[in-house]
């Protein structure tokens, strides 16, 4: 622990594997041993999402791709953003990715291999509902400060690359290669002493680029700071209601009551921004009703996609324990109405039973004999897949 000041895991350890469990370290051990030097096909792949979610963004497998590197496997897998569902139209487990090689040389990364993509893919397929939900409504990342911050830019890049517009993390932002984005905290005002006092501080002070945006709920009623917000600043862009759970009430009729008061004073142009443990219900709710939405918690702290690797392959024939189907597979999608059909590597899907279209099989290579052989997209590329791909399915 000497050189950690925090309980985290370095690079450097979690690509030794030394973030794995140990019995996949005694694994190793006694294969070593024995000397067994089996090749195998382990795929990646999951029986169901949770929140009965229909389908998952995949997330992490740029940093999959890293873990792997150097490493004596080959690995094909989903690009990075791609939409994916746990199971084909016959129910068979869809492949995320395979991971092909001697067993024993990679078995222990299976740990942090799953750490990387069950964590981000949760937050970035919550992301994605919530995009799929509020349409073209600005939606910020809230959430990092319920995490440990040593994640919080693998928690706001995987909600950015899920849809989200932008991200409060400072240094997240700056890894993506965006600006942050955020307005003022309640501390900033009492600190200042008052509301005015506080909303003009923040327009002298900071630069013209940075939205004007009031926070206005720290003292008197959402109605009332609102009107003298947009009394006391001439470039006010919105304002930001972050009602405390215990004045909340109905949220949406205070929304409402905001606009209705800001309209009749001539100050349609002024938004208004939401926050404060917004989920999927709240945001469906006031969608209609708020032109931004910051959503913390509901995001970052999402459930985990329960991938598993399991051996299907053993010396090229199929295996698998069960619940798992054998075999190693490629997973062929119907550009056209989204239908997915597993079949064994060396037989195709040609066509689409649906509509005929031709079906375009989504594993690609990533990694061959320990190189990465596909291109690293940035999250920016990643969140135009998503949002393109979000065109074909719902939320239900
Ligand atoms: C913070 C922020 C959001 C909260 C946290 C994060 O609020 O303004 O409301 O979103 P979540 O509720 O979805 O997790 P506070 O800490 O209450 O207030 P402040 O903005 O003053 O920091």
């Amino acid at each position: 622990m000497a050189d950690h000041i925090f309980y985290t895991a370095s690079d450097a350890e979690i690509k030794a594997g030394k973030t794995t469990d140990i019995y996949f370290r005694r694994t190793k051990e006694i294969l070593e041993e024995r000397n067994v030097d089996t090749e195998v096909v382990a795929e990646v792949s999951c029986g169901g999402l949770p929140r009965n979610w229909q389908w998952g963004v995949l997330c992490g497998v740029g940093e999959a791709a890293k873990l792997f590197e150097g490493y004596g496997v080959d690995v094909d897998a989903m690009p990075e953003g791609s939409i994916f569902k746990p199971r084909d139209k016959n129910g068979v487990r869809v492949p995320v990715m395979n991971i092909k090689g001697i067993y024993r040389e990679f078995c222990e990364l299976e740990t942090p291999l799953l750490g990387l993509i069950c964590q981000a893919s949760g937050v970035s397929t919550s992301s994605a509902r919530i995009r799929k939900i509020l349409g073209g409504k600005q939606i910020l990342s809230f959430g990092i400060r319920r995490m440990h911050p040593s994640i919080s830019p693998v928690l706001d890049r995987a909600a950015y690359i899920g849809g989200f517009d932008s991200v409060s993390g400072v240094l997240s932002a700056e890894r993506i290669g965006i600006k942050p984005a955020g307005t003022m905290p309640h501390a900033l005002i009492i600190t200042l002493g008052d509301q005015v006092k506080a909303w003009k501080t923040f327009d002298d002070v900071l630069p013209e680029e940075i939205p004007r945006i009031a926070l206005c709920d720290t003292y008197f009623d959402e109605k009332t700071e609102s009107i003298m917000a947009a009394e006391s600043m001439k470039n006010l862009e919105g304002v930001r209601l972050d009602t405390p759970g215990s004045r909340k009430g109905n949220f949406k009729e205070i929304i409402q009551e905001v606009r209705w008061e800001l309209d009749i004073r001539g100050h349609r142009d002024v938004k208004i921004f939401v926050s404060g443990g917004l989920n999927e219900d709240s945001a469906r709710e006031l969608k209609d009703c708020a032109d931004g939405f910051g959503v913390g918690t509901y995001v970052s702290n999402a459930p985990t996609i329960d991938f598993a690797m399991n051996i299907v392959e053993i010396d090229k024939k199929p295996v698998a324990k069960r619940g798992v189907f054998g075999g190693e597979k490629q997973i062929y999608r119907c550009p056209e109405c989204f239908e997915d059909a597993c079949a064994l590597v060396d037989d195709t899907v040609l066509e689409c039973d649906g509509c005929g279209e031709e079906m375009t099989p989504l594993l690609k290579p990533l990694i061959r004999n320990g190189k990465i052989v596909s291109d690293l997209p940035d999250a920016k590329e990643i969140r135009n897949k998503v949002l393109k791909e979000l065109e074909k399915v719902e939320v239900i």
